[in-house]
């Protein structure tokens, strides 16, 4: 087993990533050996998806299955051994379509097909046995002996980042969208990484490349959300429990939160929002159901706790699952879509009726506690109507800077850098936050300036587009560059989802990033001191001299 692609992968003087038997996050040998045969096999089905489109060969349920499926990798997502090795096979088996299909097509125009290659020629193993032993020839770190560890890192930031790109188009497309041209593009890059390529220059060059295509998926899924839903508006939301039957929907698929609000109408259960879903408040198609009560809990990481005391049963849309096992909760939690844990429930399709009975069954909230609202709901549209007063404000010199603070939360005790940060932002400033690092400090009264909230939750991790339309606007109304702006972008990264928000940040250009907790550790020195050089990103120091340097700009 090798896998180094989160912030909590094992770093010893002897090791460098989650190579033992089991990963940090409890991912075995066996699933993350699966997981590497997954992408193999994968990338083999992009290679034919990527040429049969030179004869107009498009499938569109191959397109939907490569991005899911290599989701279905990504931190915290599946650890289901089985489904992991059928999602391989059934790659396999495009792979072969795709192929037979591309070659009649050669022969009738007359032309030489492509020569397989080592990820064409691959065949999975017929056991698990073989399987398992098969994996270390297509471990993602493959071939390390070979080349530097900058190759190595490089050849990792592109295949993460991808993988954060994967999910954000199965995203997307759960909400109906798809667009042919990053189909294409996608195929041609997951091909493309399973050459290994040596060449420093190209690999840099295609994490640009990976960061400027999910920008186009992010703008997707943005179009998907809110054609769906309609534009998130500022909503306040109780986060305190109250008395009654409840479901807990976390991770970030609003479909799901949909089919479960529409399924319980008239039960008398309440709906609670956890972790990443907390902006589905502030979405018009979402907050009409009256029963989507409140938000429960905070991040992932605290859930085996949050959970464990949840009186209801909790369904899991998305990343990030741990195991469920340590709360004693895992008959009461279910798993959607992508996401798997040995022994618990998985719902397909449409039907939450064994969630319903699993709430009516269970206590529910016997108490009201007294209510504590925060607000959410400051999504492109709001951002873009707040934007004049925002500048008057600016003019008149009364925000003075404008602070980016979001990405992942995760357990590190060094994130108590983000709370620490947000408090000490002067009050002359307003702070945007987005993705489930905000739990850190989204209960925090920060005030407003004139009427405009200090602290403007922009959404989801999914909802990275909208932060970005505001410091376009800003940048157009102020007659500058982004990097001219008095904004500071603060991020925390723990799974490959911040990866690829960090890439389409650095290809739009914009500079003096800072990240943190811990430097990625598949990212050398070298490496970190080339994005260094050519974006100014940084790694987080301390609040104060990192709050001076900021202020100053
Ligand atoms: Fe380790 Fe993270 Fe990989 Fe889990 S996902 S095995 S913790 S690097
Ligand atoms: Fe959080 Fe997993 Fe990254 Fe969507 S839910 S930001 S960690």
């Amino acid at each position: 087993m090798f896998c180094i692609q989160c912030e909590q992968t094992i770093v010893t003087p002897a090791a460098s990533g989650c190579s033992y038997s089991q990963g940090m996050c409890g991912k075995t040998e066996e699933v993350s050996d699966l997981q590497d045969l997954l992408i193999y096999a994968l990338q083999g089905t992009s290679f034919y998806a990527e040429k049969a489109r030179e004869f107009n060969i498009i499938d569109a349920e191959i397109d939907a299955f490569v991005p899911k499926a290599f989701f279905a990798t990504l931190t915290n997502v599946n650890f289901e051994a089985d489904r992991i090795e059928g999602y391989a096979y059934q790659a396999q088996t495009y792979r072969e379509q795709l192929k037979e299909k591309y070659e009649a097509a050669c022969l009738i125009a007359g032309q030489k097909p492509a020569e397989a290659t080592k990820v064409t020629a691959f065949i999975l193993a017929n056991s698990r046995e073989a399987l398992l032993q098969q994996a270390e020839s297509v471990a993602v770190n493959r071939g390390k002996e070979l080349v530097s560890e900058d190759i190595m890192g490089l050849r990792l930031l592109c295949l993460y980042g991808l993988k954060g790109a994967a999910a954000y188009m199965e995203h997307a497309h759960i909400l109906g969208q798809n667009d042919e041209a990053i189909n294409a593009q996608f195929h041609g890059i997951f091909a493309w990484l399973a050459t290994d390529s040596d060449d420093l220059g190209k690999l840099l060059e295609m994490s640009m490349t990976i960061g400027a295509m999910n920008y186009k998926v992010m703008e997707m899924l943005d179009h998907g959300e809110t054609t769906k839903y309609g534009h998130p508006t500022p909503t306040t939301v109780n986060v305190k429990s109250v008395a009654g039957k409840a479901i807990l929907v976390s991770g970030h698929d609003l479909c799901d939160l949909e089919m479960i609000l529409e399924q319980t109408q008239g039960t008398g259960i309440n709906v609670y929002t956890n972790g990443e879903m907390l902006p589905a408040h502030g979405y018009p198609g979402l907050k009409k159901y009256p029963h989507l009560i409140a938000n429960y809990g905070t991040a992932w990481q605290n859930q085996q706790k949050e959970f464990a005391s949840f009186p209801g049963p909790i369904v899991m849309t998305s990343n990030c699952l741990i195991d469920p096992n340590v709360g004693d909760y895992s008959d009461r939690i279910f798993t959607r879509s992508i996401v798997g844990w040995p022994g618990v429930k998985h719902i397909e399709g449409t039907d939450f009726s064994e969630v319903i009975e699993s709430a009516l069954a269970q206590d529910g909230f016997k108490y009201s506690e007294i209510p504590h609202e925060i607000t959410v709901g400051f999504g492109r549209n709001a951002l873009m109507n707040a934007a004049p007063a925002v500048i008057e404000q600016v003019k008149a010199g009364n925000i003075k800077h404008f602070f980016l603070v979001g990405g992942c939360d995760g357990d590190k005790e060094e994130r108590s850098y983000y709370t620490d940060l947000t408090k000490a932002i002067p009050e002359d400033c307003l702070i945007l936050t987005l993705a489930c690092g905000k739990f850190k400090f989204n209960k925090l009264n920060f005030g407003d300036i004139n009427g405009i909230p200090r602290l403007l939750d922009v959404g989801q991790c999914n909802d990275s587009y909208s932060a970005i339309q505001l410091a376009l606007a800003l940048a157009e109304a102020f007659d500058c560059g982004v990097n001219e702006l008095p904004l500071s972008l603060v991020l925390s990264w723990f799974e490959q989802k911040a990866i690829v928000v960090l890439l389409t940040l650095l290809s739009l250009g914009v500079k003096n990033i800072r990240v943190g907790p811990s430097k990625p550790a598949f990212l050398t020195d070298n490496l970190l001191n080339v994005l260094n050089e050519q974006f100014g990103l940084t790694m987080i120091t301390d609040v104060e001299s990192d709050l001076k340097t900021m202020l100053a700009k």
